[in-house]
């Protein structure tokens, strides 16, 4: 009976391992944004941090990319659904003027596709 206990235990923090490594949410890394804030999104070691962006439907919105990363890679930024596309500088903070737009979920990339995220729009 004991080991029995003992072993349910062990299942029990293998559970919470697998829950706090792959399955607990992550909350830094999403960001409502209203239309006076300012929302900057770092692009640099291959990902736009955050990588996973929120803002209200209808209204029109600048994102503010900050491109850290010099390589050829990172140099434009396409929002594909939204026909919406902008070269960014090395080490500087480009505009990028997002129309308004309906709800729903709006990815963007790098011209390679290797820079990912997605624009939430609610
Ligand atoms: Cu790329």
């Amino acid at each position: 009976m004991a080991s029995l206990f003992i072993n349910l235990l062990g299942v029990a923090a293998i559970a919470l391992t697998v829950w706090w490594f792959w399955l607990a949410p992550k909350g830094s890394k999403q960001q409502i944004v209203g239309a006076d804030e300012k929302l900057e999104i770092l692009v640099k070691d291959g990902v736009y941090e955050p990588d996973r962006i929120r803002i209200a439907a209808g209204e029109e919105m600048v994102l503010h990319f900050r491109r850290e990363d010099a390589s050829p890679c990172a140099e434009w930024v396409l929002f594909p659904d939204l026909e919406v596309s902008a070269q960014l500088g090395v080490d500087q903070i480009t505009e990028v003027t997002i129309p308004a737009a309906n709800v729903g979920e709006y990815p963007f990339h790098c011209q390679m596709q290797m820079y990912r995220g997605t624009l939430v729009v609610e």
